[in-house]
């Protein structure tokens, strides 16, 4: 989600949020733990939190009573100052090492269960929505293997970690705190709004919940109640799920029925890679202008009606790959602000959705 965008931004291309932590965690373990905070401590004891809380209640018509309450169970991790830092050395981009772990057999096989199991589902989403099914299931078996890995911070913990003792030695601390403060806020007033107990909610180290890895204010504007049961739980619920990811594509201008990217090659010797690159994934030339600066299109592409950008996958220390992405593809980066993560999106989506297909 553009929330789960924000905070994505701050990690490296290269990694899901979930991978991220994992390698920084392993990094971790070589650190010097003398500045990490007290493991366990609540916030009950921190006038800061609490103060906090009494201005949280009155802007969102809380009981403040009910918000310290909330707090006074929350619990520093010593793990997630570090988890949320930039990665000290970033690894070497590579597109090739990046795809071969979504698109591989297991996952394939899970997006294929998922998808048989709610087809009705994701049928109504794209009549509902525009967004086809394959976009659905790839996001839900990148983000979270369809299921099987939503994060195992208690979202509570992970959002006060980083509300109240977010690591001042990070380039964005002011901004980076005051979003996840923000998204804190977003967070309690969804649990009060859906009257579950926030301590028993899970997620990432950042915050992300459920199947899809919504931030809470992702949640607050994009989730929807798909099955019309007057609850929204991106948790266990499949339908709300299923009907939050098609509506957040809606939401940013998936058009339906449009490619999300072509083949593309170059011309040598009219190529100026260098105003083909500038404006980077946002989609800013027309058919005729990107040929003009010698990129090869063939076939639908040619007919094209929208912009398009010229999208750089690096595979390491091989040539890099290069596809010509189209607004839609510049959707699929409004979940994840990268380019890596929309291209194993779409060619998990798409590999699960030829399996779909080539059953009875
Ligand atoms: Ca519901």
């Amino acid at each position: 989600m553009r929330i789960l965008s924000l905070i994505l931004m701050s990690l490296a291309l290269l990694f899901s949020a979930n991978t991220q932590a994992a390698e920084a965690a392993k990094k971790s373990k070589s650190k010097n733990k003398s500045s990490a905070p007290t493991a366990g401590s609540t916030y009950a004891q921190r006038p800061d939190a609490m103060a906090w809380a009494e201005r949280m209640a009155q802007e969102n018509q809380l009981d403040p009573k009910w918000v310290k309450a909330q707090l006074a169970q929350a619990k520093l991790i010593p793990s997630i100052p570090r988890l949320i830092m930039p990665p000290a050395q970033v690894s070497q981009k590579n597109w090739a090492a990046y795809r071969a772990r979504f698109i591989e057999p297991k996952r394939i096989q899970a997006g294929l269960h998922f998808w048989q199991r709610h087809q009705k589902l994701l049928n109504q989403a794209e009549q509902t929505y525009g967004v086809p099914p394959w976009l659905v299931v790839g996001v839900i078996g990148v983000e979270t293997f369809y299921g099987q890995h939503t994060g195992n911070f208690r979202v509570l913990d992970a959002l006060s970690t980083l509300s109240f003792d977010f690591p001042k030695e990070h380039p964005r601390a002011t901004e980076r705190q005051a979003f996840f403060s923000k998204e804190l806020a977003q967070f309690l007033v969804m649990a009060s709004k859906e009257k579950v107990n926030p301590t028993k909610l899970k997620g990432s180290y950042a915050g992300a919940m459920g199947l899809p890895q919504f931030m809470p204010s992702s949640w607050a504007n994009f989730a929807v109640d798909f099955d019309g049961d007057k609850n929204i739980d991106l948790f266990k619920n499949p339908a709300d799920v299923i009907g939050s990811v098609a509506h957040y594509f809606k939401a940013f201008q998936w058009q339906s029925g449009m490619p999300t990217h072509y083949a593309v090659s170059f011309n040598r010797e009219q190529l100026d890679m260098e105003a083909l690159m500038a404006p980077d994934i946002l989609p800013t030339f027309s058919v005729g202008n990107f040929l003009a600066k010698g990129a090869v299109l063939e076939g639908d592409a040619l007919n094209h009606k929208g912009q398009l950008a010229l999208i750089e996958l690096l595979n390491g220390e091989g040539p890099a790959s290069y596809v010509a992405g189209t607004e839609n593809f510049y959707a699929i980066t409004r979940y994840n602000w990268s380019s890596y993560y929309a291209m194993a999106v779409i060619e998990l989506g798409q590999a699960v959705a030829r399996e779909v297909s080539s059953k009875p």
